[in-house]
């Protein structure tokens, strides 16, 4: 029954793999912390975030030790992969 399992196999990760080749798809891509923090210093600033598109919410849920900046470590917790 080994082609009976492979067939299987192909109709779960078929869709997987069709997502993951369909940009369209895809959820919008997050700046990068890089991109974003225009004055390199390091920190984005509520004024740097909103250039961005970055919401107050998101701002908000981001600036974990609230100092109204978002460092790179924090930036990161919020959009993995957008460092
Ligand atoms: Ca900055
Ligand atoms: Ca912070």
């Amino acid at each position: 029954m080994k082609s009976f399992k492979l067939l299987f196999a192909f109709i779960f990760l078929f869709p997987v793999f069709v997502y993951a080749q369909a940009p369209n798809n895809a959820p919008v891509k997050t700046p990068s912390f890089k991109s974003i923090d225009k004055d390199n210093n390091g920190k984005i600033t509520k004024e740097e975030a909103k250039a961005a598109g970055v919401s107050d919410a998101n701002f908000k849920k981001a600036d974990k030790n609230n100092d109204g900046t978002i460092d790179a470590k924090e930036w990161a917790l919020v959009f993995p992969g957008g460092a």
